[in-house]
């Protein structure tokens, strides 16, 4: 039996990445692929719990270095649950991971490599969906706003950076975000499909 899949979908807040994942397992699932969901951050582990605190209450104060390494922490606490799930067959769509974890951290002012340091050794994901979005657009979607760093300015920054990262690494896929529910459905459908194929033929070690 062949390892599962560990697919990412990456983007701005309200690019429709908790849509898409979910609409996304159900599909795999109807064509008989086994597929879970994740979250990042996961909001119910300890470091979740101080995560969520702080991005739903502005006034509470955790210093950008701290927090930084608490959502980077959030990754660690799951790492043999990830491996398990994929050494099992199981594929994982998971909601954002270090790419976020590094862009708004460097969106704020914090060095870019000392960012990436404490992202080191997580596992590698086989493949990245950017969902991309006009910043002006992604903010008239609903909801947007109530959560920390749900500011124009801060969301322009964050699209720079994970473009960066979508340009120079090849298992990035950019997806226009601003297309209906069903046609971003598709193409992620599409090219996940392929990469589950793939990995069962050349059967690619997870790094
Ligand atoms: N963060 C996160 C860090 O700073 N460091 C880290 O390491 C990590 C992991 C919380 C914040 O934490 C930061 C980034 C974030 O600022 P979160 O828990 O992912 O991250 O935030 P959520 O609020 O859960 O999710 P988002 O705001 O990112 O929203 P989604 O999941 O992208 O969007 P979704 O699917 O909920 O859709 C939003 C709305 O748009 C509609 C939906 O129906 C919904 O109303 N919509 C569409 N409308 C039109 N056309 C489409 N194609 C649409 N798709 C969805
Ligand atoms: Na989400």
């Amino acid at each position: 039996m062949s390892r599962g899949a560990f697919i990412i979908l990456e983007g701005i807040d309200r690019t429709g990445k908790s849509t898409q994942s979910a609409k996304l397992i159900e599909s795999l699932r109807k064509l008989n692929i086994n597929a879970e969901r994740m979250a990042f951050p996961n909001r119910t582990s300890n470091t979740g719990q101080l995560i969520s605190k702080y991005l739903s209450n502005k006034d509470y104060h955790i210093n950008d270095q701290t927090i930084h390494l608490l959502f980077s922490a959030n990754r660690w606490e799951n790492l043999d649950f990830i491996r398990s799930k994929l050494f099992a067959g199981t594929s994982i769509i998971v909601d954002r991971y270090s790419y976020s974890g590094v862009a708004y951290s460097v969106a704020k002012g914090l060095d870019f490599m000392w960012c990436l340091q404490p992202e080191v050794g997580l596992p590698q994901p086989d493949l990245v969906f950017l969902l991309d979005i006009n910043p002006e657009d992604s903010r008239l979607r609903s909801g947007f706003g109530s959560e920390r760093y749900e500011n124009l300015q801060m969301q322009k920054n964050v699209s720079t950076i994970l473009r960066q990262f979508a340009e120079i690494e090849n298992y990035w896929k950019i997806v226009d975000a601003s297309k209906s529910i069903e046609d971003v459905h598709e193409i992620l459908l599409k090219h996940s499909n392929e990469i589950i194929n793939d990995i069962q033929i050349d059967k690619r070690p997870l790094t």
